[in-house]
């Protein structure tokens, strides 16, 4: 794809997903064929996490003072709030941020609600629109200022451990929302400098996109006791004593709706996986002058027929040539059509087009079609997975020379260094490259080291000769391997 950016655009307003004309900046409006998208991600989605969550809703504003409590918390955001100053023409007392997230308007009543170890681990989640104030760039779906499909979960545990767990639980979630989606991920610990504010540690989740530059779609964070000690989320023990409570929080947004139309879209259109596709089979009839109606009788027959296996189907017969009808089911991203005109009828047989590599299949319609139908959705499902993970393994490349990182992350790929870890040498990293490190991913055998070090035991073992790997900057012991990548 030449110019992605502008593909990018095109596409969204071509295959109606927003209308970005909306008057305010970072803001857009979600389309009938974008919402339908919208809507059936987040069903995938909502079934994940009803398994073992609860769906809440929050209010959209926070009195300025919750908000300013957790100091580490609030300079994270504080560039970033919209705020509420008047109800009507009256000046308000408090003033009330627009969330830009929701641990200040939730960890009060979590205060609330929290009472004893019985009532831990708590987990909600909620879908809710977010504001943010951004500064930088925006861009449709990206980096918007509206965020107006926040999935945040937030959840409370009586120890460290379960809270460490719960993370693991969540990168697990996460992984099974994105491989439905078949996008690709990387996942990395985030350094310090860019973790979440008040958060121990920011799990994230990368994905590549088509011009070489990697989107952050998913972030999940073990927030220790922070935050219950700001907000005061207490619970008594088995001993009868009152202990703060252990939290996390994990998040992610239109973004996830971006990452599916730009890696698996194509010059034609969309091409979206057959779970989330608004339309999952198109019925186009070609109809000549004669024998319209038989075709159109067969048409609705087998409309019915996949409508009853729970298939989500139309039929195109609008008044125009079918050229028109082709293209606008390719631009659409529905996963099949079906073709069927008289000369098809007479041998009770239709054509089936895949979306994803325009192949034509000839089915028998006195066969039991509905089951090769759901056959080709798998077969497109991981097809589109495979794809996409080829395509971002194969621009994964370590390199172990610091001048060469720059123009390899140039040339549209991701360099994974070795990296001793240190937060000065990562800065340094980070101005020489004038790029960002992602995060790190534990390198096998060191990952022990790598916990001795977090809770800050000395380790006394010497790493063998073999082993040894040295920082791509500072050439002392490596510990990591980092990603570096461009990023959005
Ligand atoms: C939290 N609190 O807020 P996070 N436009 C589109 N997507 C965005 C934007 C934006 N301007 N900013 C962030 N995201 C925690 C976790 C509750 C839930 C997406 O975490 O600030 C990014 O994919 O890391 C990010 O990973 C996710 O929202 C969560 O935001």
């Amino acid at each position: 794809m030449e110019d992605f950016s502008k593909w990018y655009h095109n596409i969204l307003e071509e295959a109606e997903i927003i209308d970005s004309r909306y008057p305010i900046k970072g803001m857009s409006v979600w389309l009938p064929h974008g919402f339908k998208l919208r809507k059936y991600i987040l069903k995938e989605l909502k079934e994940l996490f009803d398994k073992d969550h609860e769906e809440v809703l929050f209010p959209l504003l926070v009195p300025e003072d919750e908000l300013a409590k957790e100091g580490i918390h609030v300079k994270g955001f504080e560039d970033e709030v919209y705020w509420v100053t008047h109800g009507g023409q009256k000046e308000l007392n408090k003033k009330l941020a627009i969330r830009p997230t929701s641990e200040t308007a939730m960890y009060p009543m979590f205060s609330l609600w929290v009472r004893s170890h019985i009532d831990l681990p708590m987990k909600f989640y909620q879908v809710v629109n977010t504001f943010r104030y951004e500064t930088k760039h925006t861009r449709p779906l990206i980096r918007v200022r509206e965020i107006t499909t926040f999935k945040e979960a937030h959840t409370v545990h009586s120890n460290q451990e379960d809270a460490a767990k719960q993370v693991e639980i969540a990168i697990e979630l996460y992984k099974k929302l994105f491989d439905m989606l078949a996008i690709p991920y990387l996942i990395s610990k985030r350094p310090v400098w860019d973790k979440f504010p008040g958060a121990d540690y920011t799990m994230a989740f990368d994905t590549f996109f088509p011009d070489g530059k990697t989107l952050q779609i998913g972030t999940v964070h073990n927030l220790g006791q922070t935050f219950a000690k700001t907000f005061d989320i207490k619970f008594e023990n088995n001993e009868g004593n009152h202990e703060y409570a252990y939290q996390t929080c994990y998040g992610l947004s239109d973004r996830v709706i971006a990452s599916v139309i730009a890696i698996h879209g194509d010059e034609k259109g969309l091409v979206l996986p057959p779970a989330i596709a608004p339309d999952q089979v198109t019925i186009i009839p070609i109809i000549f002058k004669d024998g319209g109606e038989e075709v159109m009788a067969k048409c609705n027959e087998i409309e019915s027929s996949l409508q009853s296996s729970g298939i989500r189907v139309k039929i195109d017969d609008r008044d125009m040539r079918p050229g028109k009808k082709f293209y606008d089911f390719e631009l659409s991203g529905c996963p099949i059509r079906i073709e069927l005109g008289p000369r098809d009828l007479a041998e009770n047989k239709a054509i089936l087009v895949r979306r994803d590599t325009l192949e034509k299949i000839e089915i028998n319609l006195e066969e039991n079609y509905t089951s090769k139908i759901q056959e080709i959705f798998e077969e497109i499902a991981i097809n589109l997975k495979n794809k996409a993970w080829k395509h971002t393994e194969e621009n994964i490349t370590h390199s172990s020379n610091l001048d060469e990182v720059k123009d390899i992350v140039a040339n549209g790929k991701i360099v994974s260094v070795d990296w001793c870890g240190d937060e000065d040498c990562g800065k340094e990293i980070e101005e020489i490259t004038e790029l960002d490190i992602l995060g790190t991913q534990a390198e096998e055998g060191k990952e022990k080291k790598e916990k001795e070090l977090d809770t800050k035991e000395p380790n006394t073992e010497e790493p063998d000769a073999e082993t040894r790997t040295t920082c791509i900057n500072c050439k002392k012991e490596a510990k990591y391997k980092a990603l570096i990548a461009k990023t959005y």
